[in-house]
């Protein structure tokens, strides 16, 4: 039995406020739907079995270039952070795995961390390894590049680290391994960009090498930041090549906000369906770059897109698919908590919502070239509200009906404030 973190019973209170107003909203969905062929039942059991996972950067306030604005009651450690993780799943009910981030959370004894993590009923999603920053005294400096510099002890080094993030994984349950890389140039000239992407899948070569049976490698492609010219894992088509070159333990990661503005991303995860290589998402959203805002905060449409090409691909039972989700966000100037879920819950929901698209419907449009209807069929399920449905989920997992205001009820960051007092500096989000 998980150790809650939030006294249950101000659950149970906070929902039985909101009980009846409830029952009657989720009564009145379950006979729209009805109406439409589709059970409330079924639907909800699917809200309840789908998870995404927390970074373990998400709990702590992010920030840009231009600063980072604390809050009191920041967690300071990786235990404080998975105690942040459990509050979000004890209310949100959607996310039991956290993303461990290596060196920024390394554990000193990773099997007292596997236990603590188990002991809030929590479990380990994907290591997320970090070349990007210089982060030990001493060490070589990542300033021009780590998988691919062009000095091969530093190549080296950055190896080691992933190989480091495996052996951590490996201790505390995880099973999959996300390269993200900062490496590229900032200036035309400075990098020669075939030889970059020789060094890279030399590099991820020995990292892949390394997976132990039944781990996945993802590799994350970005456009750009902090390298504001080129990067040397530009966009999803160079990241599937290098993942075929890499073999099928080596799939690729989409992080929503990693593209080109007004890119079609459906289409990307739709193509790298196809070919086999999906192999998870980043989600957030974004106005106008990597700008790790909340999902389905700008785009909601395109989320509940992206989740039709995935939903689709499940129906079809496509071959060996079986993406990780991981929400990839910085919190800026909301508490990261209540970000984390209402996140989760926008995430759930494009997931639900694209499970109510009347796909034989679809398919006969698309045979009959109707392209209105089409988009109508769409439509219908994108404007369904299935809110009650994604609280019936959380209710019956023992969750919360609203999360945000019963978190905001339970005073938890207040009373954080009181037992962590600041002082020790606490590494927070993306800064
Ligand atoms: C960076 O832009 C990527 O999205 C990374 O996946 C992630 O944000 C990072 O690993 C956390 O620092
Ligand atoms: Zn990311
Ligand atoms: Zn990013």
């Amino acid at each position: 039995m998980a150790r809650p973190v939030l006294d249950p019973q101000l659950v149970a209170d906070e929902n039985a406020r909101r009980a009846a107003d409830f029952a009657r909203d989720f009564g009145e969905l379950g006979a729209r739907l009805k109406r439409r062929g589709l059970e409330v039942e079924a639907l909800t059991q699917r809200a309840q079995a789908f998870t995404v996972a927390i970074p373990s950067w998400g709990v702590g306030t992010g920030g840009t270039r231009f600063g980072r604005f604390p809050q009191s009651g920041e967690p300071r450690d990786v235990y404080e952070k998975l105690e942040d993780c459990a509050v979000v799943q004890q209310l949100a009910r959607c996310t039991p795995a956290v993303s461990l981030h290596v060196p920024w959370d390394r554990p000193d004894d990773p099997r007292r961390l596997k236990g603590a993590a188990a002991d809030l009923g929590l479990s380990f999603d994907a290591m997320n390894s970090n070349t990007f920053e210089d982060h030990t005294p001493g060490q070589r400096s990542y300033k021009f590049g780590s998988l691919t510099h062009t000095d091969r002890a530093v190549r080296e080094q950055a190896v080691a680290q992933n190989l480091e993030c495996i052996e951590i994984g490996k201790a505390i349950g995880s099973t999959a391994l996300t390269v993200w890389i900062g490496d590229g140039g900032n200036f035309p000239g400075q990098l020669h960009f075939r030889r970059a992407l020789d060094r890279y899948l030399e590099s991820t070569r020995a990292i892949c090498a390394a997976l132990p049976d039944g781990w996945k490698m993802y590799l994350e492609h970005k456009l750009c930041e902090p390298a504001f010219y080129s990067t040397v894992l530009n966009d999803w088509g160079t990241s599937y090549v290098c993942a075929k070159e890499l073999g099928p333990k080596c799939l690729c990661l989409v992080d929503l906000g990693h593209h080109a503005p007004n890119v079609n991303i459906e289409s990307i995860v739709s193509r790298l369906i196809q070919l086999g290589k999906l192999g998870g998402f980043h989600f957030n959203d974004s106005k106008y770059s990597d700008d790790d805002l909340d999902s389905g905060s700008i785009k909601p449409f395109q989320l509940f897109l992206i989740f039709h090409e995935l939903v689709g691909a499940e129906r079809e039972k496509v071959a060996g698919f079986a993406p990780a989700y991981l929400l990839d966000q910085s919190h800026n100037v909301t508490d990261p908590l209540e970000s984390l879920m209402s996140s989760a819950g926008e995430v759930q929901r494009a997931y639900v919502k694209a499970s109510l698209v009347d796909a034989a419907r679809l398919a006969e449009c698309q045979e009959r070239n109707d392209a209105l209807l089409a988009l109508q069929t769409l439509k219908d399920a994108y404007e369904t509200d299935v809110s009650p449905l994604l609280a019936e989920a959380r209710r019956r997992a023992g969750g919360a009906i609203d999360p945000v205001a019963t978190f905001r009820a339970s005073r938890y960051r207040a009373r954080c404030a009181e037992r962590r007092p600041a002082g020790k500096r606490t590494s927070g989000g993306i800064v």
